[in-house]
């Protein structure tokens, strides 16, 4: 048990903003670091204290391990919480922490190790009973028995990379014809992205649904599941909306869900949070990926229908404490949508847009928050990820918080640079998204550029806040919807059947 008085965060942004606010209603002291292209950033105006850790490219100044070791000793800080992305899943920089007798907010460099392999993770879960898509449980080393382990498990069948993530790596196979070129193919490219070449294979499930559960474990043994969020929204495996909780998801499978995540968390010994990710396939069978050893992205969604702050667990588990809560206590309330807000323009491939911030007004009001890590006249670094804020929404059902995003996207005013956000007043507009019905081929099947070529004018984002009342209304009265051909309701149209 050892009280954190001061906290390094190794991160910048929305995310290092976001641990210091929770940090400081600790009482505890906060130490931002900082590149060179970040010095005037809000993350370092807000910590006691900022580090400049060098040039803008990562590699000289987020990843410098050392070099944010040696700030905390010369600081006298006592933790460090690595956020996400940079060095939060890096076993290697968790040790080193440890070693130099800091306390690292998060899991055991052991915990990280498991995981980061997702042959080691399936070997280190296997005696669990936890449900896992049929394939291989260790690497490929021989194309003829890896064929007739294929032909077993059926085509179409997907070659993962043991050290991949965010799908870099993976290959799928639609016929024996193709295996071996794309064996060869996503070999090469494990190689290259991981120095690991290592792959294995397993069935592909065809769409999706991308379902992940939230898990807190002290080191006293304890654990549990802070239910679901849905991210089957995505495109090129970047998320784009994130909601809790699943609208599939039925209190039986929630419970089945969680538990399993448990297990796959007491399988490694995990404490802190982490994330246990699935696939659920059409009937509803899910299937256990991976586990993410960090605080996520999208954790807000999770924070706003528990009514834990998960970054506060995070460093009551570091500094020692047994969890103040049992399962029992735990209680979903109301519903939770994120969208991502990037620098990014979805007329023009996703192109990411740097520049100025030359408007930028929030949304406010009940049951909004937007977590971020600019100010109005700031320039957009080209360095890092185009992610500029998540706006965050709870409301009472999913029906109402769909409306409120959407009143929340019409209120954000953001000029000088593209957003995604119009791009996820589309989504959140269409019907598919509406009814539940979706999943990771979301946006293949539904979107290309032309379905934004609505004006976005203000008045007309206005007018599809009020287009979701309409959703609501006709639900209510088992009218059916009606669409302009974009896909987006067309809100003049929609307008004028509100009035029929
Ligand atoms: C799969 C799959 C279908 N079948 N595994 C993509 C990233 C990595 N975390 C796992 N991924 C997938 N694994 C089998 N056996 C489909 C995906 C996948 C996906 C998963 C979650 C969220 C979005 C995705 C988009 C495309 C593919």
């Amino acid at each position: 048990m050892q009280k954190i008085n001061k906290l390094l965060v190794a991160n910048r942004g929305e995310i290092s903003l976001r641990i210091m606010r929770t940090a400081k209603e600790m009482g505890i002291r906060t130490v931002a670091v900082y590149s060179e292209a970040d010095r005037n950033s809000p993350h370092v105006k807000f910590a006691d204290e900022a580090v400049c850790l060098g040039p803008p490219p990562s590699n000289q100044s987020y990843l410098l391990a050392d070099k944010i070791i040696e700030a905390c000793k010369e600081l006298g800080v006592d933790a460090i919480h690595p956020g996400y992305g940079f060095l939060s899943e890096n076993a290697g920089f968790a040790k080193k922490v440890t070693d130099a007798g800091i306390i690292f907010v998060g899991p055991s460099p052991s915990s990280i190790e498991v995981m980061g392999s997702k042959l080691a993770a399936k070997n280190a879960v296997a005696k669990y009973g936890i449900p896992m898509v049929p394939g291989t449980d260790e690497a490929i080393t021989d194309i003829q028995t890896a064929k007739i382990k294929a032909e077993e498990i059926g085509y179409p069948i997907l070659i993962k990379a043991s050290a991949g993530g965010g799908g870099k790596g993976m290959r799928i196979v639609k016929y024996e014809g193709e295996f071996e070129e794309q064996m060869q193919r996503a070999i090469s490219e494990a190689q290259s992205a991981f120095g690991d070449g290592a792959v294995f294979i397993e069935k592909y499930i065809t769409s999706p649904r991308h379902i992940e559960i939230q898990v807190l474990g002290d080191i006293h043994g304890n654990i549990v599941y802070l239910f679901e969020r849905e991210c089957s929204v995505q495109r090129r495996h970047q998320k784009v909306i994130e909601e809790a909780p699943s609208s599939v998801v039925s209190p039986a499978m929630r419970k089945a869900m969680g538990e399993a995540a448990v297990k796959v968390a007491k399988a490694c010994n995990y404490y802190g949070a982490g994330t246990v990710e699935f696939i659920v396939d059409e009937e509803l069978n899910f299937y256990f990926l991976e586990m993410n050893t960090r605080l996520q992205v999208e954790h807000p969604v999770t924070e706003m229908i528990t009514g834990k702050d998960l970054v506060k667990e995070q460093i009551l588990i570091a500094e020692g404490k047994p969890l103040s809560f049992a399962q029992e206590d735990l209680k979903i309330n109301g519903h939770s949508l994120e969208v991502r807000v990037y620098a990014e323009d979805p007329k023009n491939n996703f192109l990411p847009d740097i520049g100025k911030l030359v408007t930028y007004v929030r949304p406010q009001g009940s049951g909004i928050r937007v977590d971020d890590g600019f100010e109005e006249g700031m320039d957009i670094p080209i360095y890092y990820d185009p992610m500029i804020a998540k706006l965050i929404v709870h409301d009472e059902d999913r029906d109402r918080a769909i409306q409120k995003m959407l009143r929340a996207i019409a209120d954000y005013q953001i000029t000088g640079i593209e957003t995604t956000l119009t791009f996820c007043a589309f989504v959140l507009g269409h019907e598919a998204f509406i009814s539940g019905d979706f999943d990771t081929k979301f946006v293949e099947k539904y979107f290309s550029p032309e379905k934004l070529d609505v004006k976005w004018e203000e008045s007309e984002l206005e007018l599809l806040a009020s287009l979701a009342v309409d959703v609501l209304e006709k639900k209510k009265y088992g009218l059916k919807r009606v669409s302009g051909q974009n896909g987006i309701s067309n809100p003049r149209t929609n307008w004028k059947n509100r009035l029929i």
